[in-house]
């Protein structure tokens, strides 16, 4: 069992990172935290603070805060606080359980659309986007994937690892290289931290640009997602707060005297330039995976 301050920590510094997996960290966090709970009285408080505590560790990723306000609806609703405690360990396993199999269906619908022996290339470390080509592997495809190194934080030499680990054949690439081996990929597929209303994504830094290329390129672009990864409160992706992290995850600024730096960690791709986004609910125009997360989450 994890102490609140350790997952709030975790989520925080990145040692815990990826929209999906954050979100199942913080609802398990709250699991923790009701597990430890020995005074009864102090739940409602308790509950609110550690509710606010790991909502405040990253703003980008509405996975994180619709996950946490998915426990909190149910815990709302109940009228004692032993209704309580049941309802947050009721909704947050239930929440954990979705999201996980959320991941494997994704996975298998881009499998199924996909060519299973095709080239792709990916940006970050999107556990929804892998799965598409650990999938296609499981399949009995043969798919080659080029990972974007992604700067700052490199979360792309992960990406590399997993696919390795899975039997993928995968080639790590910095981020500067995507147009030099574009017309080398059948399709682009990526993660998200948000999709607005409208199915603007919401990703790393850089996916815009990705995108970009593939449109310039004439290569299908998509974006795997969870559909509790809709932001419904924000019409268009511009509505999002951008995360912006500490100039030292750039490089030391003592090393460079005089420099100033700019870290914004997610930007903002037009729905205009996605082909599909895919869904536990099936690979979804981007204009209506609002009106399916409505269905499934509000
Ligand atoms: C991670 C990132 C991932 C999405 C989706 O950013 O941008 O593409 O979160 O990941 P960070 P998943 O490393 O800053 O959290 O598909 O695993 O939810």
């Amino acid at each position: 069992m994890t102490s609140l301050e350790t997952t709030v920590e975790d989520i925080r510094s990145m040692r815990v990172h990826g929209a999906g997996r954050i979100a199942r960290h913080a609802v398990q966090g709250l699991l923790d935290w009701e597990a430890a709970l020995r005074d009864a009285s102090a739940f409602d408080r308790g509950f609110r603070d550690a509710v606010r505590a790991l909502g405040d560790t990253r703003p980008t990723a509405v996975s994180l805060h619709n996950a946490l306000a998915y426990v909190e609806r149910h815990v709302e609703r109940a009228a004692d606080v032993s209704a309580k405690r049941t309802a947050l360990r009721k909704a947050a396993s239930e929440f954990i359980e979705r999201s996980k199999q959320a991941v494997a269906e994704i996975g298998r619908q881009g499998a199924a659309i996909l060519p299973r022996d095709g080239t792709f290339m990916t940006i970050c470390n999107s556990h929804a986007a892998l799965g598409v080509f650990v999938e296609m592997k499981r399949q009995g495809g043969d798919p080659r994937v080029y990972a974007l190194e992604t700067r700052p934080f490199r979360q792309g030499w992960k990406s590399a690892r997993h696919l390795a680990d899975a039997g993928v054949d995968v080639t790590l690439i910095v981020d500067g290289a995507a147009m030099s081996f574009i017309r080398d990929v059948d399709a682009v597929v990526t993660g998200c931290d948000t999709l607005a209303a409208n199915g603007d994504v919401v990703n790393k830094v850089g996916t815009s640009a990705l995108a970009l290329i593939a449109r310039e390129a004439g290569k299908p672009f998509y974006t795997a997602g969870e559909t509790y990864k809709v932001d419904l409160g924000s019409p268009t992706g511009g509505a999002r707060r951008i995360e912006e992290r500490d100039a030292r995850e750039i490089c030391d600024p003592g090393e460079l005297p005089g420099v100033k730096f700019r870290n914004p960690v997610f930007d903002v791709t037009p729905h205009a330039w996605v082909t599909r986004i895919l869904t536990e609910e099936g690979a979804l125009p981007p204009q209506e995976v609002g009106a399916v997360a409505r269905k499934l989450w509000a």
